[in-house]
């Protein structure tokens, strides 16, 4: 395991620097590696060379003599030739935040469209600084940021990047038409969708999982949760079906974090492009977590990137059970809930259904005896509210969309709206 110092530059006393050391930390121990000490520096302005100054080199480098250390990890984002000069004097690797989360999503990356992505964000990092890293990427054998494009490192001139970048855009593109394909046969059917969203391990997957086992008697259908960051890379689709039988789809997402690289956001447009086609989000928070008023402005914020304007949205404040006292909310709509403890699920389901089906309309129809395959259609698409024989037929009463509406405006006898 590589053992690691963090180093933050906090420039003009942002008083979140604590919190952003906290979170690298987490990144890199999700990448797998050791943090054996963590510094910062209060600085007014950036010293070019070296990033911080050199009495802070010279102190990183006792650091890193007497730890033992084979890596420095920056907050900041680094330029190429700072890499260089710092690794010159240090005699380690040395990386920023970029370089790691990148990381993170080349080692969890498992669709192509993903894997695309993260190598397209790769080599748009890589191509400005190209200058500056290439010895550090010669010196370097496998480990942090040599995945992916980086392991064709040593033949890479800007030419070649712009090719290989071209390359694999062309290979996205055919990739993003099939899944659109896809979104657009779903669109078709008219089915509502739903977007989970929220910072990285708030228990988006941890929802989409528990409102499965609670609508479903198909557990196959789970996906993948743990404590880490980024848990999520691929967004999974499920369908749901609430007892009145009306359904719906849900999306699980990429979990968003401070300061997520904007190559990635870029690259990553096509995933969190289903997110704007939603009709409603959910927001999950970590309520537990000290800073989860700021990690709500960064997913916001985030969402406005990618095009997000004005889709409803559910607040779910989640892992109550992590907290004694009760939250002051500051966002809403919302519930408090516990996801673990299984607590709230079934009011996050009610504001769904409440906010997804408001076009229904209650309407009664009479459908002749020998139309046996109507009612049965209605049986299993619809929520059934009444049912009566009269002479001529069967008389229903259900709630319809407005497709439904149209399309079976000839047996309608009776409207009236479900949502008044
Ligand atoms: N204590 C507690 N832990 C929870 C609760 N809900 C989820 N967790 C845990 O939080 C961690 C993250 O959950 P995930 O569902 O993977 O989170 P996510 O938002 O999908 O995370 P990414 O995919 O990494 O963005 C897991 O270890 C969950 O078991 C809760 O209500 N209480
Ligand atoms: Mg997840």
């Amino acid at each position: 395991m590589n053992k690691v110092i963090l180093v933050g530059a906090n420039i003009q006393r942002d008083r979140m620097t604590d919190y952003y050391m906290e979170e690298l930390d987490n990144l890199a121990q999700a990448s797998g590696l050791e943090v054996v000490y963590s510094m910062t520096q209060q600085m007014n302005k950036i010293n070019p060379p070296t990033y911080v100054g050199k009495g802070k080199v010279d102190e990183i480098k006792t650091y890193v003599d007497n730890l033992d250390a084979d890596m420095v990890i920056f907050n900041n984002e680094l330029s190429g030739s700072q890499v260089r000069n710092l690794e010159n004097i240090l005699d380690v690797r040395v990386i920023d935040r970029t370089i790691l989360i990148l990381d993170i999503f080349a080692t969890r990356a498992k669709t192509k469209e993903a894997m695309l992505q993260v190598e397209i964000a790769q080599l748009n990092y890589l191509r400005p600084r190209l200058k500056g890293l290439t010895e550090s990427l010669n010196r370097q054998q496998g480990g942090i940021g040599s995945r992916g494009p980086g392991e064709k490192k040593l033949e890479l001139d800007k030419r070649r990047i712009d090719h290989e970048k071209a390359r694999l855009l062309a290979e996205l593109d055919e990739v993003v038409k099939s899944r659109k394909i896809q979104r657009r046969n779903r669109n078709k059917a008219n089915i509502k969708k739903v977007a989970i969203v929220g910072y990285t391990n708030a228990g988006k997957s941890t929802l989409l999982n528990k409102l499965i086992e609670i609508t479903e008697k198909d557990i196959d259908k789970k996906v993948f949760v743990k404590d880490m960051l980024f848990a999520t890379l691929e967004t999974s689709t499920r369908q749901i079906e609430l007892n009145s039988h009306k359904q719906f789809l849900i999306t699980d997402t990429v979990g968003f974090v401070s300061n997520l690289p904007h190559n990635l956001v870029d690259s990553f447009k096509s995933t969190l492009e289903e997110i704007t086609e939603a009709d409603y989000l959910i927001h999950v928070v970590d309520a537990s977590h000290a800073y989860h008023e700021n990690q709500i402005e960064v997913t916001n914020k985030t969402l406005e990137e990618i095009g997000v304007h004005d889709i409803p949205t559910l607040y779910v404040y989640n892992k109550c059970d992590l907290f004694s006292t009760d939250i002051k909310t500051s966002h809403f709509p919302n519930v408090t809930v516990s996801l673990l403890q299984e607590s709230g699920i079934k009011t996050v389901l009610d504001f769904i259904e409440q906010e997804l089906f408001t076009d229904l309309t209650n309407v009664t129809l009479l459908i002749p005896f020998n139309d046996g395959e109507l009612i049965s259609y209605f049986n299993e698409e619809t929520h059934i509210l009444h049912r009566e024989y009269v002479n001529e037929g069967t008389l229903i009463t259900v709630e319809l969309n407005p497709l439904q509406l149209s399309k079976y405006a000839d047996y309608i006898q009776e409207k009236s709206s479900t949502n008044s």
